[in-house]
């Protein structure tokens, strides 16, 4: 099978509201993302990732858009999009838009209309959505929203239920509905003949529903029953057709956000052999540490267990090696900072953990995603106040499960809010020491993190022992080497408590990563001595053979 130009590549995701701002008013846009460029091309990546930069009410941060051919004005106008997109082909880079097509705003004219009637006597809209009667006077059956409260609303003028996965201002598209999908499919050529590379899809196996909208199983879990909406019975008829009538005419890359996937659906809809996605995001190993008790969903405290982050990226690497791909990553614009999640943010060791991280991810099969600051070792904030909060998800979460169900008291919620929130990782990028750690001139939209002054891009890019170089030199690495890029997956001693190992084989060659994820010195010899073994990657300046020290992390290549 020829390799794929996306197998090579390593994307780097920027949440352009909080990248930087350049004209000043306190938001990130595209002329901030243009300057940037230089030190983009000098960590080594390959192609940027951009949430949605499309004209909305913002209700979830731009994840609800009101109008898919325009650029949201606060983010700058289509010709400096049109630059920006030039510009970034320039410096050899690649782009990829988010695509945003499970749920449109509620200010979409499409919606505006479609709530207006229900036999569509003014628009041939009115089953653009998914529309209900009420059953017994009360919502169609028992989903919750992702966001907090039911999935369904009510509308008195049409006198139905509309679904909404998210939140209200996030009405669910008739995917069943052929207009809708050939809608889409001309959303996506508008952009795919401006020149963009390829799209992330958001949610994209939520858009076939299951059939009859079945109630979810009591007790329901906080928020969206992902599991129950997901890989819906026409989800691959649909990628198939758009793979038909749109992607297959491009030379594009496609990544799908995939909530609750299983190694088998991603083979299904991004097998080498079929022509539909290309890669999935997966959310086993993001969500591995979820609250025992099933009414607080995602929101917990809990310290990570190894060998349950260990078994659900093991999965993953054994199951698709071979037979589809593996995005690979820790951050988003949705999780938690992953040093402060996954290792440690303590001063002493952040550094190295975060390095670790890097090593331990990229020099896995499959395209690595790094998130904004993720290549500074950014932290999470450490919240203490609700107030502190923007997301939508974290306020009505609380309000939710504190005030309304009780289920929680404010002082537990507020630490399992400061652990798990989206917040942690929409804070402006770091870049220097300067007021607002140079993202702008102004007060920014939302605070930034109080330990900018110790981490931030100058300062890195002036260390040659900082994790920004760790991230260059691994991004090197993948792009030199088809041991690393295509080699297979060996995980050696899956309960291991302490360490992650495994081996990598390629053609005659062998790749052994051993990484500590605790600050104790451990002994571990995995024939790291052997005479044809050469250390070709390290957090530490030595090597001390079987002994591991604090957070280290090492790659070694057997001949
Ligand atoms: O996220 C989908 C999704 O899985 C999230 O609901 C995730 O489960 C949650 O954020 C974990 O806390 C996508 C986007 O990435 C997210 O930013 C949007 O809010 C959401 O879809 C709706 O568009
Ligand atoms: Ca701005």
């Amino acid at each position: 099978m020829a390799h794929k130009w996306w197998q090579n590549a390593v994307i780097y995701q920027i949440y352009p509201m909080s990248f930087q701002d350049s004209n000043n008013d306190g938001i990130g846009d595209l002329p901030g993302i243009e300057q940037r460029l230089p030190y983009l091309k000098k960590l080594g990546v390959d192609v940027l990732w951009l949430n949605p930069i499309y004209k909305s009410p913002n209700k979830d941060n731009g994840y609800d858009i009101s109008d898919y051919e325009q650029i949201q004005p606060v983010y700058g106008s289509m010709a400096e999009f049109d630059k920006l997109l030039s510009q970034i082909h320039k410096h050899g880079m690649k782009l990829l838009m988010d695509l945003v097509v499970n749920h449109t705003s509620d200010q979409h004219r499409w919606f505006q209309e479609s709530k207006r009637s229900k036999d569509g006597k003014y628009s041939d809209y009115s089953d653009y959505y998914i529309w209900r009667d009420p059953v017994d006077g009360h919502e169609p059956n028992n989903w919750h929203a992702a966001f907090g409260g039911s999935a369904w609303t009510f509308v008195p003028e049409r006198g139905q239920y509309y679904l909404h996965l998210f939140a209200p201002g996030q009405p669910d598209l008739n995917w069943e509905n052929p207009a809708v999908r050939e809608s889409v499919w001309n959303i996506m050529r508008f952009w795919l003949d401006k020149g963009v590379d390829g799209f992330r899809m958001d949610v994209i196996n939520l858009i076939s529903k299951p059939a009859g909208l079945p109630d979810a199983p009591e007790p329901a879990t906080y928020g969206l029953t992902e599991a129950l909406v997901a890989d819906g019975p026409k989800l691959d008829d649909y990628l198939r057709e758009m793979n038909d009538k749109v992607l297959s005419h491009y030379d594009i890359m496609t990544v799908g956000e995939m909530p609750s996937s299983k190694p088998e659906d991603a083979i299904n809809y991004t097998g080498l052999d079929k022509h539909e996605l290309n890669m999935v995001f997966q959310f086993e190993h993001v969500t591995v540490a979820a609250n025992p008790d099933p009414r607080l969903g995602k929101w917990n405290d809990q310290p990570v267990e190894l060998p349950q982050l260990k078994r659900a990226l093991s999965r993953w690497q054994k199951a698709l090696d071979g037979r589809g791909w593996n995005s690979l990553y820790w951050n988003n614009h949705d999780q938690p900072r992953a040093v402060s999640r996954f290792a440690t943010d303590d001063p002493k060791y952040r550094v190295r953990a975060a390095k670790m991280l890097g090593t331990t991810l990229h020099m896995m099969q499959g395209t690595p995603f790094v998130y904004e600051g993720e290549e500074l070792g950014m932290t999470n904030v450490h919240y203490t106040r609700l107030d502190q909060y923007e997301d939508l998800e974290a306020i009505n979460s609380y309000h939710e499960l504190v005030d309304e169900q009780k289920v929680v008291d404010g002082q537990t919620m507020l630490k399992y809010l400061a652990h798990m929130s989206r917040d942690n990782a929409r804070t402006p990028m770091q870049w220097d020491t300067s007021k607002n750690a140079g993202f702008s001139k102004v007060q920014p939209w939302f605070a930034v993190n109080p330990n900018y002054p110790e981490i931030n891009a100058e300062k890195a890019v002036d260390d040659s022992q900082s994790v920004f170089y760790h991230y260059q030199k691994l991004i090197q690495l993948r792009h030199d080497s088809d041991l690393v890029k295509f080699g297979n997956y060996d995980e050696i001693d899956p309960e291991d408590t302490d360490v992650f190992a495994y081996r990598r084989h390629y053609q005659d060659q062998t790749l052994l990563v051993i990484s500590n994820f605790t600050d104790q010195t451990v002994t571990r010899d995995y024939d790291q001595g052997h005479p044809t073994a050469k250390l070709i990657l390290s957090n530490y300046d030595d090597d001390l053979g079987t002994e591991l020290r604090p957070y280290e992390s090492k790659v070694y290549v057997f001949k």
